[in-house]
């Protein structure tokens, strides 16, 4: 029986393998599934060799790449010629690698070194399709592109797509230990298997550079931002070199973060004084080692005196001193520092909201050239929801780069379904009025300080050693859109889902409208149920797993809940206004009005610059804030009750096992947003005192039972 059944499920899995094959989520947006009927016709023809001339690694992987793409859309292999000999060649390559392409005389001019252009021509009288570029990166990018066109069911016969990053360093951070531990990560371990470095390499980091490249990322910080010297060690860089090897086809550097003491940890020197000679000499050296070993390395990324990292503070100089210090070491390498501005101390009485930016932005036009500051989306430390952060638009002689944390340490970890495009497009879409309204943060770190100034965007990963590589299968939508919005700020959030949906799940119309449903209301539903109306950082401590809005006695003040949300019997919220921290005037002047007004900030940054009272009347509503937030929170668990309906739905329009995934980490999610709503409902109201408004139910438990809730195991702390 149990032979007759194996045999059954054999046949079936061969008989159907659209069906029958068990996706785990391992291939991504790259899972290349037979196309059907007519676009088959359609595209066969269209695609029937492979015309490479020359060219070094990264030309090899994008024809490598596309021959995998046509074998698995088309069923074909794809052969290889050295000319156009019959309609549907495919040639790729950069004028200087072929000839045929540097003959086409196409104009690549405004495309940059990354950039491409893929066109239908006819060469000889046959039909052909160029992917062209002026670097090789831009051909990989291009495969990409054309394999994705397929995968979206474009026409192909009559191409004409340019297209180039806009920004230059497309780059993601690893929060990773060296014993493979992931702080924030809920996707199991550290992809890089250190201790089977140099000698193996996991197969993983190929593919792992695939989908890098798919969407453009150029760039990945192997080491957690909480760095360990030991990585500047001769036998760790072996290690870095090797994976650097394997990246470096999918042109992708790597950089590494530098521990400020490491001149005194790994070093022997007695400080780590920026402007002391010995120091920098250090770093000079050190640099030199690692550019013998990594020819092409990227660079360091620095958090310094922040959250007990050292830093040139311990020696009274400046952020600014000690980026310079690294810089020059780096500059003759044509390396890049990219220092943190995610700064705040205890000691600091000042507003946590406003200390970036307070030691900051005195330092425009103090870094060197080859200096990124690197900023968080907002001004305290990437919540469901922030107004953007003031520093962008405020040094205008800096190159910016932003940092987005695609890992969702404070949006429910891996097991909520939250889609981060719209949260980032929010930010990215913010208006800075600096120099002048209608100056974008994305417009910020878009234009370039000078023509060879860098411009960038950071995210922190959310990949780790699990088959699905995101914890989950919706998470992949994050590292998707992430690579998009780096490859062009301006891209649209319900876009990019869109064609994420149809690279992951399906094609039928009606199944992609109900996924993108699905994510475009995520993000709202997740501040609903956790932080609404402008409220922050209410999350446990140490592992930010679940509700703990009640926290107060923990050492620094800014690490409590109750700092931000600064609920009593009178109201609730935090007053940045002109008459609270006026953290409003860092902005410019129009929006520290608009913030700074009761009557004209934005609802959903409400409690975010006020202090107001528990019956104030909120504006859309016209409620109590008190019956407003009870609201909202409903509303964000009725938002997953949907969420998990629609999904019910889709059981015959998506494979079984990534279904059925989604399903049970749907149902884990409703039970949270269900404990954030109870918890946060039953705290606030012991502060309030108030009865609940009308058909809102309370909480099933006492406060003291979700003050007892305890979840020390929870993962990525
Ligand atoms: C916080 C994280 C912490 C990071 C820190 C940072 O809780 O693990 O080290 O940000 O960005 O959100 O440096």
């Amino acid at each position: 029986m149990v032979k007759w059944l194996v045999s059954l499920a054999l046949v079936l899995a061969i008989a159907l393998p659209g069906v029958a094959r068990a996706e785990d989520g391992y291939d991504l947006w790259l899972r290349y599934r037979p196309v059907e009927g007519e676009w088959h016709k359609a595209y066969d023809p269209a695609v029937t060799a492979l015309v490479v001339q020359g060219g070094g690694a990264t030309i090899a992987a994008a024809a490598a790449e596309l021959e995998r793409g046509v074998k698995g859309m088309l069923g074909h292999r794809l052969p290889r010629t050295g000319s156009v000999a019959a309609d549907g060649a495919v040639v790729i390559g950069t004028p200087a690698t072929s000839p045929i392409v540097a003959a086409l005389g196409l104009p690549l001019a405004g495309l940059g070194d990354e950039g491409y252009l893929i066109r239908s021509v006819t060469i000889d009288g046959r039909r052909a399709t160029v992917i062209a570029a002026n670097g090789e990166k831009g051909v990989l990018y291009g495969a990409f592109r054309l394999l994705k066109a397929m995968q979206l069911r474009e026409r192909i016969d009559a191409l004409d797509i340019a297209d180039a990053p806009k920004l230059k360093l497309r780059v993601l951070n690893h929060w990773d230990n060296l014993d493979r531990h992931v702080e924030r990560g809920y996707a199991g371990q550290s992809l890089w298997d250190w201790q089977k470095l140099p000698l193996h390499l996991d197969p993983r980091y190929t593919d792992y550079a695939r989908a890098n490249a798919s969407i453009g990322i150029n760039g990945v910080v192997l080491t957690n931002v909480n760095a360990n010297a030991e990585i500047l060690k001769p036998i760790w860089l072996e290690k870095v070199k090797a994976l650097a090897g394997a990246f470096r086809p999918y042109g992708i550097r790597v950089y590494l973060t530098a521990r400020f003491s490491a001149p005194i940890e790994i070093g022997g020197l007695k400080t780590a004084d920026p402007l002391d000679p010995a120091v920098a000499a250090w770093w000079k050296a050190k640099a030199d080692e690692i550019y013998r070993v990594i020819p092409d390395f990227g660079g360091f990324l620095v958090k310094a005196n922040s959250e007990g990292q050292p830093g040139p503070n311990d020696y009274h100089r400046t952020h600014a001193d000690g980026a310079n210090m690294l810089a020059d070491a780096l500059a003759p390498h044509g390396g890049i520092v990219m220092w943190r501005a995610f700064v705040y101390a205890a000691e600091n009485p000042e507003d946590r909201a406003k200390q970036a930016y307070t030691e900051f932005q005195p330092l425009d036009g103090r870094f060197r050239d080859n200096v990124m500051v690197q900023v968080k989306n907002g001004a305290i430390d990437f919540q469901p929801r922030e107004p953007f952060h003031p520093l962008f638009g405020a040094m205008p002689r800096t190159p910016m780069m932003m940092e987005f944390q695609i890992t969702k340490e404070y949006l429910g970890f891996a097991t909520h379904l939250v889609y981060l495009g719209t949260m980032w497009e929010e930010a990215l879409a913010a208006d800075t009025f600096r120099p002048a309204r209608g100056t974008t943060v994305a417009d910020v770190l878009e234009t370039a300080v000078d023509a060879a100034a860098p411009t960038g965007m950071a995210g922190v990963a959310n990949i780790g050693s699990d088959r699905n590589w995101s914890g989950s299968q919706f998470d992949q939508a994050n590292w998707y859109a992430y690579g998009r919005l780096a490859w062009n700020p301006q891209g649209g959030a319900e876009a990019i889902a869109r064609e994420w949906i149809r690279m992951t799940w399906s094609g039928d119309p009606a199944t992609v409208d109900a996924i993108a449903g699905m994510m475009m209301g995520s993000h709202e539903a997740v501040v609903d149920y956790m932080t609404p109306l402008g409220l922050a950082h209410l999350m446990a401590t140490g592992h930010h797993y679940g509700p703990g809005p009640w926290v107060s006695d923990l050492a620094r003040p800014e690490w409590n809940p109750a700092y931000y949300h600064k609920a009593d019997a009178a109201g609730i919220g935090f007053d940045r206004s002109r008459t609270g921290s006026n953290a409003v005037a860092q902005y410019a002047p129009e929006l520290a009005d608009r913030f700074g007004s009761v009557k004209k900030v934005p609802e959903e940054f409400l409690l975010w610059f006020h202090h107001l009272p528990w019956d104030f009347r909120v504006r859309s509503s016209g409620r109590t804030l008190w019956d407003e937030l009870v609201v909202r929170y409903d509303r964000g668990v009725a938002a997953v009750a949907a969420m998990q309906a629609r999904w019910a739905a889709l059981e015959s329009r998506v494979d079984r096992r990534r279904w059925e995934e989604v399903r049970d980490f749907l149902a884990i999610q409703r039970e949270e947003a269900q404990w954030w709503r109870d918890a946060s409902i039953a705290y606030f109201q012991s502060v309030s005192k108030r009865p609940l408004p009308e058909g809102h139910a309370a909480p099933p438990m006492p406060l003291d039972h979700y003050k007892a809730i305890d979840n020390r195991y929870a993962p990525g702390n």
